[in-house]
């Protein structure tokens, strides 16, 4: 007898996710995954910063931290500081009470449970998203209910910001549609804008009724400051009109497996959070009823106790510095080997990610000849790189762009 599923048919791997999957099967000693956003040390190995042990342990040796259910919108304090590191403490929105905050799974668990609250309260369903944007977003939007646009975002011929073509597209966005905006560290461009245009950019949304949606999935390792890298968000949420922030401490506090993260809508009034709030725990519940305890636990703990949060800000300004001295490495090296092209944007681009310029062909050719490992969009997590394995990139990135069209 057949099997009832037999007609299944194979799905593609993840486009990031499964760059991995081939990493891990390919047996070279050479080889390097610059594919997934995921923090390596000078020697190449995943961290778990000092701050987190201490948290734990601290955790551990505590009776009275038990493995109860969370309430549905997860740890309380979780969620209020949580609000207060992105909008600053002194947020006349944290100080009046009006924001619902939703402790979720990650970013974008925070990213779907915003898209399932738009879907159920909100009279417009169009999402525009940046072109081009994280992989997934397109699908989290499109599974949460809503319906996915996208707006201009990047130009190839400068390799910066098409302001001009970012406006026009919000300009002519239907009324009250959501705009989804990276707070910082553009992924997979690098290209933020600068507060000027952001200032621009809050103008036309404001007066076009938008709803900016938020993700910060990068706050503290763009510039090293947490404060500098929340700075887009505040300055929509000082305008005292409504957003939505979905954040991750995922890469800023390494906490990528426990799947922390939070969602905050910005309401007007203190009486609107409170009900949004209530409804937010009836999308919740029925998803996975309520929240996992540790890695909140451990977050609270570290913003709590003005020790282990100094220590925090400076492991993540190490995390962020380091990432910024492979950008120069990456460009001495191939400015030493006379690479054909003009380099600068990797030391330009901002966060996580160069967004190389590489075609797919180059980067299949640098996977299947030197075992360096990217997304086909050419993107290449600088924090996977490490002085010892600049060269070998630049090597290859060289091999690429004089060998292969
Ligand atoms: N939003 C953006 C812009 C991201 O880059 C990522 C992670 C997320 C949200 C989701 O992160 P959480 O782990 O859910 O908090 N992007 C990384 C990690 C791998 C992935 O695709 O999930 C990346 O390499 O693009």
């Amino acid at each position: 007898m057949d099997s009832v599923f037999a007609n299944v048919v194979q799905a593609p791997e993840d486009p990031i996710l499964g760059v991995t999957v081939a990493y891990n099967k390919d047996p070279s000693p050479a080889k390097l995954n610059l594919g997934v956003g995921a923090y390596r040390t000078e020697e190449g190995k995943p961290i778990v910063l000092n701050v987190v042990r201490k948290a734990e342990q601290l955790l551990v040796n505590d009776p009275s931290h038990l493995k109860e259910y969370l309430p549905i919108l997860g740890l309380a304090d979780f969620n209020k500081l949580t609000a207060k590191l992105i909008l600053g403490a002194d947020s006349p929105a944290v100080l009046e009470n009006r924001i619902a905050t939703a402790q979720c799974l990650s970013g974008t668990g925070s990213l779907r449970v915003g898209s399932e609250f738009l879907a159920r309260h909100y009279h417009q369903h169009t999402i525009y998203i940046p072109q081009p944007t994280w992989g997934n977003h397109p699908k989290v939007f499109t599974s949460g209910g809503l319906n996915v646009k996208s707006y201009r975002y990047y130009d190839p011929t400068t390799r910066g910001l098409d302001l001009q073509g970012l406006l026009e597209d919000l300009n002519a966005a239907d009324a009250g549609s959501v705009v989804l905006f990276h707070a910082c560290a553009h992924n997979p461009t690098g290209v933020d804008p600068t507060p000027e245009q952001w200032e621009q950019i809050r103008q036309l949304v404001r007066s076009k009724g938008l709803l900016p949606f938020f993700d910060s999935a990068y706050q503290g390792f763009a510039s090293g400051s947490l404060d500098e890298d929340a700075q887009s968000v505040r300055m929509f949420v000082a305008d005292g009109g409504e957003c939505f922030i979905a954040q991750s401490y995922a890469k800023n506090m390494g906490l990528y497996g426990e799947r922390v993260g939070a969602l905050s809508i910005v309401c007007k009034a203190a009486d609107v959070a409170s009900r949004v709030e209530s409804q937010l725990k009836l999308v919740v519940r029925p998803m996975y009823s309520n929240p996992p305890i540790h890695g909140a636990s451990i977050v609270a703990k570290v913003l709590k106790d003005k020790d282990l949060y100094d220590e925090w800000t400076a492991e993540l300004k190490g995390m962020a510095d380091r990432i910024i001295s492979m950008r120069q490495q990456l460009f001495d090296a191939l400015t030493a080997r006379g690479t054909p092209g003009d380099w600068s944007h990797i030391i330009k681009q901002i966060g996580m990610f160069t967004f190389t310029g590489l075609n797919a062909e180059q980067v299949s050719f640098m996977r299947n000849e030197y075992h360096i490992y990217m997304t086909s969009d050419g993107r290449i997590s600088m924090a996977g790189l490490s002085s010892r394995t600049v060269p070998h990139l630049a090597d290859a990135i060289h091999a690429a762009v004089t060998r292969v069209a």
